[in-house]
């Protein structure tokens, strides 16, 4: 059928584009995934991107912490355990940078945006890690705040960011109960070690909270993210949850959370807790916090350094082209 003669091309347009809007709408109620091939609004690509490139960008950044300590590990299995996890997370930025990249961005331009310090990233990877006992806070606390966080992610609308994250989820599960063993560990051990665990915990408690995201009222992104099933909980949601988890794990370990104030409301089902420092959230996430300087100085660095590895395959690709191009 051709369309009548007095419809201009920006009406036609205009059709396709209400036709293409109703079917994601459309998906999008019915709980079905977006696929890279579907139309999808401006914004919603745009908010996949920002969060997706930062998750990215947190996994990349959150190696640093902990490879800090890998040539000072307790025991060759700790070493060896320690690796594996950090070169998890290399893992878990490069399935998130390719999910990302199916939206249209290219991976040297989120690390430019990274390394020009224009992206975000977790604020928790700006804290420093002066003692062996951060490792087992960093699996127990911030893997563990991770996954509260992630697996929700796993039924994200987005196809390719929900199946990165299934994955992912099944690694930082492991990481948690890795960093509980730590804590465990120093937890049976001397006066000394048991200070160290409880120190971490002291130091890591709020910062792991802190990084489900701004209160829900302070949530810029939160309603739209939820309407388009990208959350699938708000952030004090999650936030809470974690801190439910924690409890009973708190007790095994025989560590005291730093919070006064945490106690069971039974109206509520839910714990009481004293007020976050937000300001504290605020001055990391503008660049003040304590590590953010160096964490940048240092990604900076390795991706200088890295240059010739990217040069090299570049040319091993276009090498293997220019043989395939001459065999066709
Ligand atoms: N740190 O409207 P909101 C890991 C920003 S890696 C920094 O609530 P949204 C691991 C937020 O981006 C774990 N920035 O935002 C790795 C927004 O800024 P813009 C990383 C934060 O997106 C190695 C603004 O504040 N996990 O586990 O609806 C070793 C307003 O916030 C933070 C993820 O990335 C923060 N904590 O919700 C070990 C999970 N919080 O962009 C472990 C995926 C908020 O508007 N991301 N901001 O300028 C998410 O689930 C969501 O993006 C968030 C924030 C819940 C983080």
């Amino acid at each position: 059928m051709t369309a009548p003669a007095e419809l201009s091309v920006a009406s036609i347009d205009e059709h396709r584009d209400d036709e293409a809007q109703a079917r994601f709408d459309d998906l999008i109620a019915k709980d079905s995934r977006i696929e890279p091939r579907d139309w999808m609004p401006d914004a919603y690509r745009k908010t996949l991107i920002r969060q997706i490139s930062q998750h990215a960008h947190s996994e990349i950044i959150g190696m640093q912490p902990e490879s800090n300590w890998i040539s000072r590990a307790p025991s060759l299995k700790r070493k060896a355990i320690l690796m594996a996890k950090v070169q998890d997370e290399a893992g878990h930025g490069l399935y998130l940078y390719s999910a990302a990249q199916t939206l249209g961005i290219g991976r040297e331009e989120m690390m430019q945006q990274l390394i020009e310090g224009r992206a975000r990233y977790s604020s928790i990877f700006n804290y420093t890690t002066p003692t062996w006992a951060d490792m087992g806070a960093i699996g127990w606390l911030v893997d563990g705040a991770a996954i509260c966080n992630q697996v929700p992610l796993c039924r994200a609308s987005y196809g390719p960011y929900g199946r990165a994250m299934v994955r992912i989820c099944k690694e930082e599960s492991f990481h948690q109960r890795q960093g509980f063993e730590i804590l465990l560990e120093l937890m049976q051990g001397t006066d000394e070690q048991k200070r160290m665990a409880q120190d971490a915990v002291d130091r890591w408690y709020w910062p792991s909270l802190m990084m489900f995201g701004p209160p829900d009222d302070e949530s810029p992104n939160s309603a739209q993210s939820m309407a388009w099933n990208i959350k699938r909980f708000s952030n004090d949601e999650l936030r809470q949850r974690f801190v439910g988890m924690l409890v009973p794990q708190a007790e095994v370990l025989g560590v005291t959370l730093p919070d006064p104030n945490l106690t069971w409301n039974e109206e509520r089902q839910a714990y009481d807790m004293s007020e976050i420092d937000w300001d504290e959230f605020h001055e990391v996430l503008a660049g003040r916090g304590p590590a953010n300087a160096e964490r940048l100085r240092r990604r900076r660095e390795a991706h200088e350094d890295g240059a010739w590895v990217r040069e090299a395959a570049a040319e091993y690709a276009r090498k293997q082209a220019a043989k395939a191009a001459t065999a066709a």
